[in-house]
């Protein structure tokens, strides 16, 4: 088990389309059980291979109460979408924002599971939301692509800001620069 550090928007490799995994082998058991491990540790409800640098479609998710309903989702498909739903979504690549996004309400989905055995259902709700979050960072897509171009040069100048603060203060504790630069 280990924590995998996990991306943060602008870093572009957050916009790398994910690449079908091929075999369900213990290089993915293993990433799949990291990955559960760095979503309740982060604490999330979801987390897509993207966000931890695997560029493989691969995703976790739990939107249980009591954070004990593990599900992993390998190359999802979306065979149909129905309705739509306003969810104020956030996301472990851009702390600290959140806003509401536009999703469909129902989704009916295919994939394989943790053991690669296929599986198809339906998904509603904040379920059907979430899959359809970690989908996009699959395809190089963040929630933050969907906001009007006002809000999204806020969002820009917030990070920013917080990117040039957290330099300053490392310089300030260092005497050097020790923070990467975005
Ligand atoms: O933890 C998360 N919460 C969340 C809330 C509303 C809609 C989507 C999400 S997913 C997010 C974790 C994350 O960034 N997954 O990619
Ligand atoms: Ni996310």
């Amino acid at each position: 088990m280990a924590l995998l550090p996990i991306l943060e928007y602008p870093d572009p490799r957050l916009r790398i389309r994910a690449e079908l995994v091929v075999e369900v082998d213990e290089t993915i058991s293993t990433l799949v059980s990291d990955m559960l491990e760095t979503m309740y540790e982060a604490p999330g409800i979801g987390l897509a291979a993207t966000q931890v640098n695997i560029h493989k479609r691969l995703l976790v998710l739990d939107i249980s109460e009591k954070r004990n309903e593990p599900c992993c989702l390998i190359n999802p498909k979306i065979l149909s979408r129905e309705g739509q739903i306003g969810y104020e979504e956030g996301c472990l690549s851009v702390p600290g924002f959140s806003e509401e996004i536009q999703r469909a309400e129902r989704i009916s989905v295919e994939a394989l599971d943790e053991k690669g055995s296929p599986r198809k259902f339906e998904a509603e709700g904040l379920f059907a939301v979430c899959i359809q979050h970690e989908m996009d960072h699959l395809e190089g897509k963040l929630f933050v692509d969907y906001l009007s171009e006002l809000k999204r040069q806020r969002l820009k100048k917030k990070i920013m800001k917080q990117s040039k603060q957290s330099k300053a203060d490392a310089v300030r504790e260092t005497g050097r620069l020790t923070a990467p630069v975005i």
